[in-house]
């Protein structure tokens, strides 16, 4: 599929793009979820921008099931997405960050062929310091069309995904996605409530001299992590013969978009303050439908040790170590993880 040469040109609108995307394809339904989705995040955009203004700041007083306290716009963006996807036929379950259980699709509603898993609000600690966040979603197709969907169907490899995207509440509200051809950007216009194509076939450039880590978390690194971190910071005179720069916005969905338009490598990797626990981000609703879009735009996704969309999920929530973006960098991480034994 894919729309015929020069037609996704700047200034097509999503709906015309999606309409196109999926002209001569059996995934039409596909497209139709994704002007769902997008629909779903204009209206959480909106809620987040009035945030100040309507007493929705704050937290809820309740913790997910990733022991974070719950913002109440975390829980209004879930049920957002929820209420402007459920109705329309191509969903059949959902999976949320804020949600322990999958939410099965009422039965007066269509039963789609569908999977949605999504973070509804990703960095929302960010909302009350004004701090750019974003909803991630990924796209499943059911594994079997019969009978009540279990948490199982949901666990299949990221490289099973058909869609995946992100919207970002920034300066500018923006729309990122990939059905497997390439990676789009539209952005809101706010006047018309229209998401227009404004950065066509995104790519990631293979080098970079940015990384993003949260450095505080520098004594519980491993050796790979620390060796590379190191000679980044050795600017100049060091092994790298280059000067590094450092971002850290703790907010994914801001970091990754920064790498799409200008390059970089984002690390959130395995630590030793809990042997347990393999990473802090989620396997998928973060670390899936962010590698997808990654690898689509020419860059590399991996745990360190294993290409992150060829991780077999054991449960919905699982976490995973993250290390992606400029390919040549995730390679040379790689390559030191290899070089280090993994601890036992
Ligand atoms: P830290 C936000 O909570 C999030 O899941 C990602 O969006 C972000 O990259 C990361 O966690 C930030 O983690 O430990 O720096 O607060």
């Amino acid at each position: 599929t894919g729309n015929p040469p020069g037609k996704a040109h700047m200034g097509t609108s999503f709906s015309e793009f999606n309409t196109g995307e999926f002209a001569d394809s059996p995934q039409t339904d596909l497209g139709v979820l994704l002007g769902q989705v997008a629909t779903a995040c204009k209206v959480i955009s909106a809620a987040v921008a009035r945030g100040p203004l309507s007493d929705t700041l704050g937290y809820t007083g309740t913790d997910n099931i990733q022991g974070e306290n719950q913002q109440k716009l975390d829980l209004i963006a879930n049920e957002l997405m929820i209420r402007w996807t459920e109705w329309g036929g191509q969903v059949a379950a959902m999976a949320s960050e804020e949600m322990a259980d999958i939410y099965r699709i009422p039965t007066q509603y269509r039963q789609g062929r569908y999977l949605l898993v999504f973070d509804p609000l990703d960095g929302s600690s960010n909302l009350d310091v004004n701090v750019s966040v974003g909803s991630i979603f990924s796209i499943l197709e059911r594994p079997q069309t019969e009978g009540e969907v279990e948490d199982a169907d949901f666990l299949q490899p990221g490289v099973m995904q058909v869609a995946a995207g992100y919207a970002l509440y920034g300066p500018a509200t923006m729309l990122v996605v990939t059905t497997g051809h390439g990676v789009n950007g539209f952005t809101l216009d706010e006047e018309t409530g229209e998401f227009i194509l404004t950065h066509p076939g995104l790519t990631i450039s293979p080098d970079t001299r940015e990384f993003a880590i949260n450095a505080s978390n520098a004594r519980m690194w491993e050796a790979p992590v620390i060796r590379y971190i190191d000679e980044c910071l050795a600017g100049v005179t060091g092994p790298r013969g280059e000067a590094f720069n450092m971002r850290w916005v703790a907010s994914m969905v801001a970091e990754i978009h920064r790498i799409l338009i200008r390059g970089g490598v984002f690390l959130y990797p395995k630590d030793n303050r809990d042997p347990t626990r393999p990473g802090k981000l989620r396997l998928m609703y973060e670390a899936n439908p962010m590698s997808f879009i990654v690898e689509q735009a020419g860059g590399a996704a991996s745990t360190g040790r294993e290409p992150i969309l060829q991780v077999q999920p054991q449960a919905l929530h699982q976490r995973v170590a993250v290390i992606l973006g400029s390919r040549n960098e995730v390679a040379r991480l790689v390559q030191y993880h290899l070089e280090t034994p993994a601890a036992p």
